[in-house]
């Protein structure tokens, strides 16, 4: 660019080296910028590392990251250098302008659009592959993990909150959640008001709790730490307050746990109706009583 010039275009040779320039200042920026996202605050992206779960979608928010800064930062690049170089001046008032150039055209809708189909195919495989991304499957699920169940774990949603039932602890149910370490966990999921959502954010679970519906959702364990469990349905007045905290522990302070609880809670859960997938309550509202969905008659303790 020399002062001589007073048309808004330059040359083919001053035009490549201003693409060299962009395409050069872009390279840098993205490489180190990806580098950072995937390496530095990559490990600590949410949901974190808790389970498989939560590890695919930390993976799947990476890969997303990755291929999209790129696009950001050329659009910014390419923004900051043309303020900084093609704009007007006193004997130029139009700044330098671009127009039609087929090849930049085509290679922007390419890219861009191989860009998003790509990340199209990719969350779709990753949404439903991994055994439905903890999100709830409903009650068949048809894709399930590849390592066998071990421990089931009933999330009973109400206004205001959560309590947990342990079929294999005989039906009791606690108000606090313990998880073993490295166990194949399946959450069944339901309500038995209004809808809710049980979402345990460091588990990479999040399904919905819906009366009379059996919501299945899985997570392997693989570190110790405490989780949050919140309710991510608007629900009411005290929606707000519906959360607590688990921990996912050893397993043999977690069989220690539920143990303890199971003796502790022997005399409560004589007083639950049996062990089902859903509860309705009773249509009679006596003693404020439940029956297992499909029960008509009520048979509730
Ligand atoms: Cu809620």
């Amino acid at each position: 660019m020399t002062t001589t010039e007073s048309t808004s275009e330059f040359t083919q040779a001053e035009g490549r080296s201003h693409v060299r320039k962009i395409v050069g200042i872009w390279l840098v920026v993205a490489i180190i910028a990806d580098y950072f996202v995937w390496f530095v605050y990559g490990p600590h992206m949410p949901p974190g590392a808790m389970t498989d779960q939560a590890r695919g979608q930390q993976f799947d928010i990476k890969v997303i990251s990755v291929l999209a800064i790129p696009v950001l930062l050329f659009l910014w690049t390419f923004g900051f250098y043309s303020i900084a170089k093609f704009r007007g001046g006193r004997d130029r008032p139009d700044g330098y302008y671009v127009k039609g150039n087929v090849k930049t055209q085509t290679a922007w809708y390419v890219i861009t659009a191989t860009l998003v189909l790509f990340l199209a195919g990719f969350g779709t495989y990753e949404l439903i592959v991994p055994a439905g991304a903890g999100g709830g499957e409903g009650p068949s699920p048809i894709w399930t993990p590849s390592t066998p169940v071990k421990l089931v774990v009933q999330v009973i949603a109400q206004q205001w909150r959560f309590t947990y039932r342990w079929p294999q602890f005989g039906g009791m149910e606690t108000t606090s959640i313990n998880l073993p370490v490295n166990t194949q966990i399946q959450f069944d999921v339901t309500s038995i008001d209004v809808i809710h959502d049980f979402w345990a954010y460091q588990l990479g679970v999040k399904a919905d709790a819906n009366p009379d519906v059996n919501n299945v959702a899985y997570a392997k364990t693989l570190q110790l730490g405490r989780f949050t469990v919140r309710c991510d349905e608007l629900c009411g007045i005290w929606h707000g307050a519906m959360y607590n905290y688990g921990n996912v522990v050893s397993q043999q302070q977690f069989y220690n746990w539920a143990t303890q609880m199971q003796k502790q809670n022997a005399t409560v859960t004589k007083l639950l109706p049996k062990f089902a997938l859903t509860y309705t309550p009773s249509y009679t509202g006596a003693g404020g009583g439940y029956y297992p969905s499909g029960d008509p008659n009520g048979t509730t303790a």
